[in-house]
């Protein structure tokens, strides 16, 4: 591709100035930066409608299958430079700019993010939308338009304190508020039985108004589409309360409502059982089934080919009531038979699990389902009934089995399993990496894999090339650009062509100054919100992610906390050579909840202070942590990073996206066998890459044999004292107990996570990151070579690989 025909310049200037007076209603002379940002967005805005109703009109002439991809969560960032780079506005705009003086870069950075995700799964689903886009398939995003999306870190004395994002404060020219389309929502209530028939008597209803983002895709004029659902009150309960004068009642009553779209539940990971979240879910499932049914019938005028017009998807459990929803509209709403009902039921639905870790599979009180939802769980009833009657017969007399099996945890406090429900419903079910699908169908989900195997399957994760390496990195773009061509931005197995180049003086002197550049914008942004000067030219360490005890942040640390020892004791180096310069990086977010999480910020920022201000190390070690990660700050990070910590103990990152960002930026990794590092490990050769520690097998023999990690307290070099020192305060002299605990839980509280196992081969690794990072060619071909070979961690391609075979639906170009 060539990028996207430009409109002349001069055109694109007129209508900025154009909306600056008529839109945003400000003096173009005297406009500010965010002034300019909105009128620029006007411009792209007036686009992006025209394609929407373009792409719209073919689809539904077409009478297109289409794919709803629902989801909780879409991290999509900001979105003025994307939809500028999609619609071939980019050098119209930067000139609109230069009349005023200011660069586009300061004025993008004034949009807020639109942090409507937590993590990994988020981000996922924003990058799917684009690619859903960009190659043509005929799809819609449903999700929630929270009002407030993921907290904003604010890092007070080392500690994290969470702030409130309210992302819609000032408007946000990308939202188009569809005024005509709005659905009830009900809740709670009892359920009748007349004649056969169930009769749902809910207790109370909430509308679901829509809000649109348009997501265009690049290389064509297609754009996908992102429908949020806002929660607000019936206006019939309004009136009640304010005709009868009590407004205290009626603001109680509205804000009830409001409630449901109110905030995204800031857990990665870890599900939180509370009603509201409960209703989060079965409100936004149930906008999306009467949307898309009533687009249904308006195009076809039947649901029975239901399943061969419509592809539903669910991004993991959250949105699993769905199968239960649609059942309910099927049967009770468009009087279906069950069993035609659930045939369309199960080939419309397909699943993705994101996640091994037993805690964080999601689960209902069947109380509170019956509360919240009486009619979806008697549905729940009766599906769990015909499936474990079926598996009875596969398995006669095993209660054993059908216990595991069933939809209900019957132990303790009975609970209704949202992924056995999305297994059953689903003819589909994919991990996101090869290792963690072969882990699905091994593990938790073995006894279904024994009854369907052919439902399962891989779909390894990709990524944007557009936002992540297009946009976020121009200097790399453009000696693509040079050497290979444009093709890459649609076609990213292009890069292959520069392995060719990776020996190449030229390309690599290139390629060098773009990296230091990189770094330079890294290390500035670095100053700006920590304070801490750090040099471009040391060996920038990235970790960048949430903070979770199975990432292993805290391993990163006691290796830098090992080398600031080890500084300490051999000025001249190891061999007497000398030390790599190192700055290592961190950022991410903790659950506000998540304790351990917690103390892991705290102790980097503690022990940053400590080196960062020990004359004796001076540029060779410094240790910094940038506040606030998300969208926006990882395209600063990620191409100024030279190595990428992938560090997950074996068989728990399910993939990461973050490791395929980096590579595609030209990092190294030092990782573990787990996730999509595996497959990083293909696609780059085994000699571009650094993988240490325990593989899968080893981590579960190991803990299946017993696991001691006094032992490695004991026995590996260099590891005791730097576990004392951190545990004796050496780093928080103001509060010498503060990180016993956290030391503690490694040596006695069974270090789940086996740290200290893969201490010494960890620390061994770094080492060779050192030996190689002395040899900048070296260093420079290999890192050329991890971005030749990261086509294939494209989001077209994983789309690609959805569409054929989970939905069967062939993209249009
Ligand atoms: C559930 C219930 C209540 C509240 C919160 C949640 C919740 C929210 C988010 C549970 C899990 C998540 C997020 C999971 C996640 O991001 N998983 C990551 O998904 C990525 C995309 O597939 C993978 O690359 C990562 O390996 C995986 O950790």
């Amino acid at each position: 591709m060539s990028p996207t025909p430009t409109r002349p310049a001069h055109a694109i200037a007129s209508r900025v100035e154009d909306h600056l007076l008529h839109t945003v209603g400000t003096a173009p002379a005297k406009a500010t930066q965010t002034e300019l940002m909105q009128a620029v967005s006007q411009v792209a805005r007036a686009e992006l409608s025209q394609r929407w109703v373009q792409t719209q009109a073919a689809d539904r002439g077409a009478r297109a299958r289409r794919v709803y991809y629902l989801s909780m969560e879409f991290l999509i960032g900001r979105t003025l430079s994307n939809a500028l780079a999609a619609l071939g506005q980019q050098d119209g705009a930067t000139e609109a700019l230069g009349a005023h003086a200011q660069a586009m870069e300061d004025v993008a950075a004034c949009e807020p993010d639109a942090a409507l995700g937590n993590g990994g799964l988020g981000r996922l689903a924003a990058c799917f939308l684009d690619s859903m886009a960009t190659v043509g398939l005929p799809s819609f995003g449903y999700g929630i338009r929270y009002e407030y999306g993921m907290f904003a870190q604010e890092i007070r004395q080392g500690a994290q304190i969470e702030h409130p994002d309210p992302w819609l404060e000032d408007g946000t020219p990308w939202e188009f508020p569809r005024w005509g389309v709005t659905y009830p929502v009900r809740f709670g209530g009892w359920v009748e039985h007349v004649d056969g028939k169930a009769i749902w008597r809910p207790a109370g209803e909430v509308e679901a108004k829509a809000y649109d983002m348009v997501i265009p895709g690049h290389g064509t004029t297609k754009v996908s589409t992102l429908r949020l659902w806002k929660a607000t009150a019936p206006s019939h309960i309004d009136l009640n309360a304010f005709n009868t004068g009590d407004y205290q009642r009626a603001a109680t009553a509205k804000n009830e409502y409001e409630n449901i779209s109110w905030v995204l539940y800031p857990n990665d990971s870890t599900p939180a059982g509370r009603e509201l979240r409960l209703k989060q879910e079965y409100f936004f499932v149930a906008a999306s089934v009467q949307d898309l049914i009533h687009r249904h019938l308006g195009e076809h005028g039947t649901l029975t080919n239901l399943a061969d017009r419509v592809a539903i998807h669910l991004n993991d459990t959250h949105p699993a009531i769905g199968v239960a929803e649609l059942m309910r509209v099927l049967c009770d709403e468009h009087g279906m038979d069950w069993t035609p009902a659930w045939a369309i039921c199960r080939n419309t639905f397909s699943y993705t699990n994101h996640t091994l870790m037993p805690e964080a599979l999601e689960t209902w009180p069947v109380g509170l389902m019956q509360h919240v939802l009486p009619r979806h769980l008697e549905i729940i009833f009766r599906i769990n009934k015909e499936f474990l009657e079926f598996a009875a017969a596969f398995r006669p007399g095993d209660d054993g089995f059908l216990a595991r099996l069933s939809l209900i945890d019957e132990q303790g406090e009975r609970r209704v399993r949202m992924a056995h429900l999305s297994i059953v419903g689903s003819h589909k079910v994919n991990g996101v990496s090869k290792l963690h699908s072969d882990l699905l169908v091994q593990t938790i989900f073995a006894d279904f894999a024994a009854l369907w195997p052919e439902r399962f399957t891989n779909m390894t994760n990709g990524i944007t090339p557009r936002r992540w390496l297009s946009q976020a990195n121009p200097g790399l773009s453009g000696l693509l650009d040079r050497q290979i061509g444009h093709g890459w931005r649609r076609d990213l197995d292009e890069l292959h062509k520069l392995a060719a180049h990776r020996s190449d003086p030229a390309v690599q002197a290139e390629f060098m100054g773009i990296k230091r550049a990189n770094k330079a914008r890294l290390a500035a942004l670095i100053a700006r919100t920590t304070g801490v000067q750090v040099s471009p030219d040391s060996l920038f360490d990235v970790q960048v992610k949430r903070i979770h005890e199975y990432k292993r942040q805290l391993l990163n640390v006691l290796h830098v906390v090992g080398r600031y020892q080890a500084i300490l004791a051999n000025p001249n180096g190891p061999d007497g050579r000398g030390w790599v310069p190192r700055t290592v990086i961190f950022a991410g977010k903790a659950a506000s909840s998540y304790h351990t999480a917690k103390s892991i910020i705290r102790l980097i920022h503690d022990a940053g202070r400590v080196i960062n201000n020990d004359p004796r190390v001076g540029d060779l070690l410094k240790l910094v942590f940038i506040p606030n990660y998300g969208v926006s700050v990882a395209e600063t990070i990620m191409p100024g990073a030279d190595l990428s910590e992938q560090i997950s103990t074996a068989g728990t990152e399910a993939s990461g996206t973050g490791n395929m960002k980096l590579a595609l930026n030209g990092a190294l990794t030092i990782g573990t066998d787990d996730g999509a590092n595996i497959e990083i490990r293909q696609a780059v050769g085994d000699e571009n890459i650094f993988i240490f520690g325990l593989k899968t097998p080893q981590v579960q023999a190991l803990r299946a044999s017993g696991y001691q990690p006094m032992r490695y307290y004991e026995s590996e070099p260099g590891l005791k004292p730097v576990l004392d020192a951190i545990a004796g305060g050496q780093f928080s002299p103001d509060e010498p107990g503060r990180y016993r605990g956290l030391v503690d839980s490694l040596l006695w509280g069974g270090d789940h996570y086996m740290l200290l196992a893969d201490y010494t081969s960890y620390v061994n690794t770094q080492a060779e990151v050192d030996a190689l990072y002395r040899k900048p060619t070296e260093w420079c071909a290999r890192a050329i070579t991890n971005v030749s070979g990261m086509g294939v961690f494209s989001a077209d391609r994983t789309i690609r690989e959805y569409a054929r075979q989970i939905w069967r639906i062939e993209p249009k170009p």
